[in-house]
């Protein structure tokens, strides 16, 4: 899973990075032509896997990851075809969206509101773009008389339609025949999108009375989007401190857990992720899939020898299994069942591959 922090310039994105993925790039750059985006790896929290690795003290601690890639600001009126380009290639957008105030770096007032239309409307202008030229091939084409391209055509002017009144394509109601130009037409405002409202430490402390905030979040709703208050250079100070003094300074807050914990485990809702779990003496591991994945496919998460030689799966709920406190109480109880290849996997499921090659 690749997300992408996106949004205007300066309003913390590379702070956030930083903080997500414990990586020290330059913040406060201004973000010039050529820019190259930031790439770097945060691991998921997961609370059962580290139940799981108190009960097996594991040479190895896999937990699951997320890629996130740091994409230089889109200025309004820029040019931004190279960001547009590292947008492409996210399965979703994490939206930067300023929510703090300060003089050294901005003249104006955070109005988060203005800032996220400013930004959506310019992917909405590149996706303008690319639906005329899929519109002009699309005219040239159904002069041949062929009902598909005149298809095209329709739909191509119903989506240039939309995307004018300054909809992004996801709202846009796709048939079934149009479904390519959502996979592979390049568009940016299909992608599904996480708001990130970036506040100050006090901003956080009392988040949902913040103005910004609550203005964001209605934006967000008429979008049927996520939005999360995040503190990212709290987050980022805090991050350098050891885990208890970071718990410190965030209870003071009233914080229990952190605001990239909580981003972390919005998207993997938001994209219908859930993880699978193995566990032993030598690896307790979080393994990624998509919502609906059959045992057999997950198996090729671990290894395509153990998706070929699949014969069954032994599998316990996590929960059940904590409930137990032992994998030998969860046995006892009849909790462990054994599935075959049409089983489908359920989020937390501690799992035992049972496979010959
Ligand atoms: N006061 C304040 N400053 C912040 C916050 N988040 C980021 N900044 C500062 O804003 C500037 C721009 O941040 P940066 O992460 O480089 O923004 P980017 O251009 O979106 O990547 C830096 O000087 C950050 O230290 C915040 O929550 N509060
Ligand atoms: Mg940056």
């Amino acid at each position: 899973m690749k997300l992408g922090l996106t949004g205007l310039p300066n309003v913390g994105k590379t702070t956030l990075f930083n903080a997500l993925t414990g990586s020290k790039a330059e913040t406060g750059a201004y973000t010039v032509a050529g820019a190259k985006p930031n790439v770097g790896v945060a691991k998921v929290p997961d609370e059962r896997l580290d139940w799981l690795a108190e009960y097996y003290h594991p040479k190895k601690y896999s937990p699951a990851t997320i890629e996130f890639v740091d994409v230089p600001g889109v200025a309004s009126g820029g040019k931004g075809n190279e960001v547009f380009q590292a947008i492409r290639q996210v399965d979703a957008l994490v939206e930067v969206v300023r929510c703090f105030d300060d003089d050294a770096i901005f003249l104006e007032k955070a109005d988060a509101v203005r800032d996220a239309s400013d930004f959506e409307l310019e992917l909405i202008l590149a996706d303008i773009e690319i639906v005329e030229r899929r519109l002009d091939r699309a005219k040239k084409n159904a002069k041949s008389g062929d009902k598909k391209y005149k298809r095209e055509v329709e739909m191509c002017e119903a989506l240039i339609a939309h995307l004018e009144e300054e909809k992004p394509a996801r709202d846009f109601d796709f048939s079934d025949e149009d479904q390519d130009i959502l996979t592979d037409g390049g568009l940016l405002t299909v992608k599904p999108v996480i708001y990130a409202a970036n506040m100050d430490e006090n901003g956080m402390a009392a988040y949902s009375g913040d103005a910004n905030f609550k203005a964001l979040a209605a934006h967000a709703a008429k979008q049927g989007a996520a939005v999360l208050p995040v503190a990212a250079k709290f987050e980022e100070d805090i991050a350098e401190l050891d885990p208890e003094e970071a718990e410190m300074f965030m209870a003071d807050l009233g914080l229990t857990e952190t605001g990239l914990d909580r981003l972390i485990k919005t998207s993997y809702d938001l994209l219908g992720y859930i993880s699978f779990l193995t566990a032993g003496e030598d690896d307790v591991h979080a393994w990624t899939i998509v919502k609906g994945t059959k045992a057999p496919k997950a198996a090729g998460k671990i290894h395509t020898d153990i998706e070929r030689g699949f014969i069954r799966a032994e599998i316990v709920a996590f929960e059940d299994l904590k409930a137990c406190g032992s994998m030998a109480a969860a046995k006892e109880k009849g909790l462990f069942r054994l599935e075959g290849k049409d089983y489908v996997m359920a989020d937390g499921d501690v799992t035992m591959f049972r496979f010959n090659v």
